[in-house]
């Protein structure tokens, strides 16, 4: 024993704890108090205080770790031990017997089987791993393979036993389940964000998965994270844990003797019509739940059946989980808006009533355009009907116009753009109403913003915030006009001041060296994306030589079709694009390639393609593509048999598994760089 340390205080911060923990477990899992907040506070001061005399007397699953802890920089990757499976959905109760059916094809002859059905927590999956009895790590569920450590983050969370109740403890075991925030701490979230002005939330899913992902574990233990745990693995299977659970149910109530919060709502179902009884009753009654859950989650109880029938791909085959049909909700039309996007695109959006929907206040949906528009046949003070495309983005499903206000006037696209007022046109073969004013301020500023995205010309710091003063207060009309702008033009912006002019000028003219692709994919050309810019400039090594292509010869290139090919070659036709460019030009932008042609079958990896995945210890992406450029390779984004070398860094995910997958040749850094060397000698 350490020295200043008595026999008397060991034993008492042993008691110390085991009365903190069953305070806090009476509390946070059962919902039932058994000691006075006072008492719990006086406890914990006095543990608190003994730890800090004696710091050779803290452990790991001391309630007062619970706190959080300084920032960490990054979570390290770790791999999961089994693979955390995604579930099989059925959207109704036909797909739900579909999956029964095909389960019981692949073991003929079966009887009657049970079923435990548990409601489908609308959360972040975590899996927990336990040594000894004590919580060592807890990791997301990443890509399924491998997740993130978040284990500081997970032991702020009160209803996760940072020690197993049992005496006998497994020598591992891992735990899975659901970490969810409770409506209401999600509601006062947002109300903090919201005076913050912060962007709100968009539903309690990401809160929490948000929270969990936050580097500092001290604001992790502010929100009131909680957690359901749904299933166990024992690693490897442990003789002296007692008769390990033989089906679901049971691992169930082991977790609930552990320690954990277990879902009360869950049942034991004798046949496939208690589970359907079970999905309608909660099919009904979720919203009265603290917590959001997107369906129930049905399981073949016995273990052994579990065994035998296995895995597909993707799913287990014993169990699925049946979605709830997306809720939709009523609500009253305030009035559409009618915004206008980068491309001039005007959408129109309908401003509602604020209402709850799955979880979420909604008051603005869009309408998308004109011909949806008029197709709901929408009126000004209408009643619509609302409903969430994916869980996340609201939608107008239709109106009810027996609800209709005597004499209300129908909603209709504006003729001219709210933005500049120019008349907007409708071209017959498309949906969409455009502004196609080149100086309207909605379509400036769209463009420069993304003119300075980190994919295209990557000017940093150049913000919505700037952007919008920049061209309300007419210094900047066009992409080229930033090329212009001196320390002295910024300095009247709000909330401007000198270093920050002077960074941003330094941003702008540090553009000025980012290559031809990334400027081509910056103009914003309709369907030229970054991998379409990439094709475009590797084929036409200047802006002279693209702007002057016919539009068959551009859809003649392998990945570029008719439909891009007329859009490029439509776009260099109008007179102020090719003043755009010729500007652009005298700015000093790189509109041509570095030196560099096509490849050609003498360099060193011509036809050769690699896909790059997670981060490599010393190169950057752009860096480690434009050494295989060089080198007459190509990268692309997606593994496919016919790639030739994945190369896979730090955190590589789903790329790589699919790569080992395929059986594909995986390199690290260093492998890459001998490769491109070996190859340039020979
Ligand atoms: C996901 C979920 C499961 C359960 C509840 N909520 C979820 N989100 C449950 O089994 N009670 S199981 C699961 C999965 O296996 N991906």
């Amino acid at each position: 024993m350490e020295s200043g340390t008595s026999q008397s205080q060991v034993a008492r911060v042993a008691t110390l704890r085991q009365q903190l923990q069953a305070a806090s477990y009476a509390y946070y899992v059962l919902d039932a108090p058994i000691m006075a907040d006072e008492v719990y506070d006086r406890l914990y001061r006095e543990l608190q205080d003994l730890e800090t005399a004696h710091p050779q007397l803290i452990t790991a699953d001391s309630p007062t770790q619970r706190i959080g802890e300084k920032p960490a920089s990054q979570f390290t990757s770790v791999r999961h031990a089994i693979p955390l499976y995604s579930l099989e959905n059925a959207f109704n109760l036909g797909e739900f017997q579909a999956w029964e059916e095909r389960w019981r094809r692949q073991v003929p002859a079966m009887g009657a089987v049970e079923y435990v059905a548990e409601l489908k927590i609308d959360g972040s999956a975590l899996a927990l791993t336990y040594e000894q009895g004590i919580l060592v790590r807890a990791a997301t569920r990443g890509d399924g393979s491998a997740g993130e450590d978040i284990t500081q983050n997970v032991k702020t969370i009160r209803s996760i036993p940072l020690r197993l109740q049992t005496d006998h403890p497994p020598a591992v075991v891992e735990v899975r389940g659901e970490a969810f925030l409770p409506l209401a701490v999600f509601e006062q979230i947002n109300q903090e964000r919201l005076a913050r002005e912060e962007a709100p939330f968009a539903n309690p899913r990401n809160a929490a998965a948000g929270t969990l992902r936050q580097l500092d574990s001290r604001i992790v233990a502010q929100r009131q994270l909680d957690f359901f745990a749904y299933t166990l693995h024992l690693l490897p299977a442990n003789p002296q844990v007692g008769p390990l659970p033989g089906s679901q149910w049971q691992a169930l109530e082991l977790l609930h003797r552990f320690g954990f919060r277990v879902n009360p709502n869950r049942q034991l179902c004798p046949s496939s019509a208690e589970v359907q009884t079970y999905y309608d009753t909660w099919a009904s009654q979720r919203y009265q739940l603290a917590y959001l859950t997107d369906g129930v989650v049905v399981k073949l109880n016995d273990f052994a059946l579990q065994e035998e029938l296995g895995f597909t791909q993707k799913f287990p085959r014993w169990a699925v989980a049946l979605k709830y049909p997306a809720e939709e909700v009523p609500t009253r039309l305030q009035g559409v808006t009618f915004q206008v996007g980068r491309t001039g695109a005007v959408t129109p959006v309908a401003e509602l009533e604020p209402v709850q929907l799955a979880g979420t206040t909604v008051a603005r949906a869009t309408l998308h355009n004109g011909d949806r528009l008029a197709a709901l046949d929408i009126h000004q003070g209408d009643t619509v009907i609302l409903r969430k495309a994916g869980e996340i983005i609201p939608e107008v499903v239709r109106v009810m116009p027996e609800l209709r206000p005597p004499d209300a006037t129908p909603v209709t696209m504006p003729g001219h753009c709210p933005q500049c007022g120019e008349a907007l046109v409708k071209l017959a073969e498309e949906a969409v109403t455009r502004c196609i004013n080149r100086s309207c301020p909605a379509i400036v500023q769209g463009a420069i913003i993304h003119w300075a995205r980190r994919d295209a010309l990557d000017i940093e710091g150049l913000g919505v915030k700037w952007v919008q003063q920049l061209v309300d207060q007419g210094l900047v009309h066009s992409v080229a006009d930033l090329y212009g702008l001196t320390v002295e033009d910024l300095l009247p912006l709000d909330r401007m001041g000198p270093q920050l002019a002077q960074k941003l000028v330094g941003a702008i003219a540090a553009s000025q060296t980012r290559p031809w692709a990334a400027v081509l994919y910056g103009l914003g050309i309709r369907h030229v994306g970054t991998v379409n810019a990439k094709t475009l400039a590797q084929h036409f090594p200047s802006v002279e030589a693209l702007a002057v292509a016919p539009s068959d010869r551009l859809a003649s290139i392998d990945g570029i079709g008719p439909e891009i090919a007329q859009a490029v070659s439509q776009w260099f036709a109008n007179p102020a694009n090719q003043a755009l460019i010729q500007r652009l030009q005298q700015a000093g932008l790189t509109l041509a390639s570095a030196g560099q042609t096509a490849a050609t079958a003498d360099q060193p990896l011509a036809g050769k393609t690699f896909v790059l995945t997670g981060t490599l210890p010393h190169l950057s992406r752009p860096q480690a593509t434009a050494k295989i450029e060089a080198a007459g390779g190509k990268v692309v984004s997606s593994v496919s048999q016919v790639t030739d070398y994945v190369v896979a860094g730090d955190k590589a995910g789903s790329k790589l598994t699919r790569a080992e997958k395929l059986g594909l040749t995986i390199l690290d850094e260093t492998a890459l760089l001998t490769l491109i060397s070996t190859a340039s000698d020979g």
